[in-house]
């Protein structure tokens, strides 16, 4: 500690940082210094679990950002999250002038989000516990075979609880793909403030799985391979098309900040589009990232039941990032950026190309029409070219591909791609018709039984539509009766407009509305010059609803999951729909809880909550690895232009390859 407080920190020069910049290696060690400074002295356990951006409040960036090149930038802050002798801290520390800006010892329910060591550790106890080595002797199975992953207890309605994870094992002998062969029936619970093992199970005695079938590698998979896949070369003759200043990315009309954090992972923030017509940039999002994620199993059973994970609260979606491969995860125009997040003893832990950046020429069209009408035919085409900003979350046996995807015409793509291994447990059936009891999934292999899940996103949209006084409407089409003749048609629909004056008038079932029903968030102060007002619609791309009771433990504690769009007034502290300290968490803090107080939000500065849905039940394409199965949603200019905001967009140049003889 002696020697970090030595380090001279004048290298970080706060004119440079962007207010939105996620938190770079050197202000990881200044927040490690100064929190050992100040709890260390003697023999004290202190665990950084996350260390983050405390986002400057919102009024000072946007002041700042009226002139950022003049204006001095918001005090740059860090949240932190640790333990100390088995209590949670939450501290803010001021990077500005090194100091703890405030400090307090959390004593409600949860923990929070896992430290990757703490989980490596907890995972290698079993190797080395007597009664586990005597299980797995008993199977007849080699012990330098076996691998355990530390999973999130969850939390079921019990009094007290101590910070613990069930740790489960799988085996490897002849496979990489230890997820499906699970050590079905043994369940070790780890005490992770001790870091002992406080309770050891071994119910079910059932073969592991075989590794026949298992692996992915192509070194490991026998002919015949296909099919081949043609490559082809995206090139940008004019160099790339968009410009980074440092997290900060340029491209066409757009503009805005890319972020990263270990618990969120991306984060889009000041994203503005340029208004041909008005000749200036206007807002959009002022900031959007996952706020949490949920995964609950629907397997009741003692070995299964607690898998009901809350993936960024007890994990991170950006500690978790993977690294990204170019040309394969990213095609051969990207441009990778590496991210940084602090390590359980506060060190700057790096990811290399944990976000890519690219455009991407998919081959749609922006728009086209054929006129026929006029003897001569006119025709007009726009190819379309975007911009996407992906991330990859590794969670143990899961991967999730995270796109932000930015369209000329204003539009914001969201998609979410799931790929990864199942999570299954190991049955004696090589055939459904062998199975008399409910196994809690689909047989998708020999002895592999895929467990049914669901995974729900929520993200966090903070749009602010030209301003930040806005109101969410709910533009309803209902069907009408043609009334006193006036046609030989019996009906009609037309539109219902209704705003939304309070959290609970905004909220919006995931079913509702679907085909009949659309969401905007508009700018009651501002109008297009024939008078509709400014706004932004999203749309859902898939439905899928919560199945769990209202009462049962996960639900509640997931609680977000419940509607598929919410509705709050900006409050810096509320940032996580599934709560702050997620890990074993009662549900008493989150998105459902903040909304009972039933607040106003109409011309309010507002926070829009999506959750995206996915029921999964497993089918044997998804063995032994699962191609991708993908949703999202579109955030759509609604009124905010005049007109078509490409209209007058110029055509990418053709690009030739004269000299290219690289044909097969
Ligand atoms: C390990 O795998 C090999 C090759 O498949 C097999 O012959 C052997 O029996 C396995 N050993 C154990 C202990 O599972
Ligand atoms: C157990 O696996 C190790 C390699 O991980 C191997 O060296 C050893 O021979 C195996 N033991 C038995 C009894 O198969
Ligand atoms: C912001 O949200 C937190 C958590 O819900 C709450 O305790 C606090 O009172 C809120 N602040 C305001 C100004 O509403
Ligand atoms: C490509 O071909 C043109 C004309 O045939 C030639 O002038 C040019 O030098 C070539 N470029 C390369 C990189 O080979
Ligand atoms: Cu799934």
């Amino acid at each position: 500690m002696f020697i970090f407080s030595m380090i001279s920190f004048s290298a970080i020069s706060y004119q440079q940082i962007h207010p939105f910049d996620p938190l770079n290696p050197a202000e990881f060690i200044l927040i490690k210094t100064i929190l050992h400074n100040a709890y260390s002295t003697s023999n004290h356990n202190l665990a950084f679990h996350y260390i983050g951006l405390d986002e400057p409040d919102k009024s000072s960036i946007l002041s700042w950002q009226q002139n950022p090149a003049a204006n001095v930038p918001p005090p740059r802050r860090a949240l932190v999250h640790a333990r100390l002798d088995k209590q949670t801290l939450k501290i803010v520390v001021d990077l500005s002038n090194r100091s703890i800006a405030s400090k307090r010892v959390y004593h409600g329910f949860g923990f929070p989000m896992s430290t990757l060591d703490q989980e490596t550790v907890a995972s290698v106890l079993p190797l080395s516990y007597g009664p586990f080595i005597e299980s797995v002797r008993e199977r007849g199975l080699n012990m330098s075979q076996v691998v355990c992953v530390a999973f999130t207890a969850g939390w079921f309605g019990e009094k007290v609880s101590e910070r613990v994870v069930k740790v489960q094992c799988f085996y490897e002998n002849g496979t990489i793909n230890v997820f499906l062969r699970p050590l079905h029936g043994i369940t070790i619970v780890v005490n992770l403030d001790d870091m002992k093992i406080v309770q050891y199970f071994d119910r079910i005695r059932v073969p592991v799985p075989k590794a026949e079938g298992t692996e992915y590698r192509p070194s490991e998979l026998k002919p015949p391979f296909g099919p081949r896949l043609n490559g082809v070369g995206v090139a940008s003759p004019n160099g790339p098309g968009f410009k980074m200043d440092g997290h900060k990315i340029s491209w066409a009309n757009w503009v805005f900040h890319v972020g990263f954090d270990a618990r969120v992972g991306s984060i889009i923030s000041l994203a503005s589009i340029y208004d041909l017509e008005e000749q200036k940039y206007r807002r959009i999002l002022y900031n959007g990232y996952v706020s949490e994620l949920f995964v609950p199993y629907m397997d009741p059973t003692f070995e299964v039941y607690f898998k009901t994970f809350l993936d960024a609260g007890e994990y991170g979606l950006g500690q978790n990032a993977a690294s990204l491969e170019p040309l394969n995860d990213c095609p051969a125009n990207a441009v990778f950026i590496d991210a940084y997040f602090a390590g359980q003893d506060g060190s700057p832990v790096k990811i290399s190309n944990a976000l890519c950046i690219f455009e991407k020429h998919a081959g749609n069209i922006m728009w086209r029409h054929t006129e026929t009408d006029l003897g001569d035919e006119v025709r007009e085409v726009r190819p379309d070219v975007s911009l996407v900003i992906r991330m990859v979350s590794t969670l143990s046996n899961y991967d999730y591909i995270l796109d932000w995807e930015f369209n000329p015409s204003g539009s914001i793509n969201v998609r979410v791609g799931l790929t990864g291994i199942l999570s299954t447990r190991a049955v004696p059936y090589s055939h459904i018709d062998q199975i008399k009891e409910d196994v809690y999934g689909s047989l998708v292999a020999e002895n592999t039984i895929g467990t049914h899940h669901d995974h729900f996103l929520n993200y966090y949209l903070d749009l602010d539509v030209d301003g930040e006084a806005n109101s969410f409407l709910k533009t309803n089409l209902v069907t009408k009766r043609v009334r006193d003749k006036i046609s030989p048609r019996k009906s009609y629909w037309t539109v219902v407009k209704k705003t939304a004056r309070t959290e609970s008038e905004a909220r919006v079932d995931h079913m509702a509305g679907f085909g009949s029903s659309e969401y905007v968030v508009i700018n009651p102060n501002k109008e297009t010059k024939v008078g509709n007002n400014i706004g932004y619609r999203l749309i859902p791309m898939s439905a899928a609803r919560p199945l769990l009771s209202d009462d049962d433990y996960p639900q509640i504690r997931a609680a977000f999951t419940k509607y598929k769009m919410w509705v709050t007034p900006y409050n810096k502290s509320e940032k996580w729909a599934g709560g702050t300290f997620v890990d074993q968490s009662r549900g008493d803090d989150n998105l459902a809880v903040w909304t009972a107080r039933n607040r106003k939000i109409e011309n309010k500065d507002i926070v829009l909550w999506y959750t995206l849905g996915f029921h999964h039940v497993p089918s044997q394409e998804d063995f032994p690895v699962m191609p991708t199965l993908s949703s999202g949603f579109e955030l759509r200019p609604t009124n905010f232009f005049e007109r078509n905001p490409v209209l007058k967009v110029i055509r990418p140049q053709h690009v030739n390859w004269p000299n290219c003889t690289n044909h097969h």
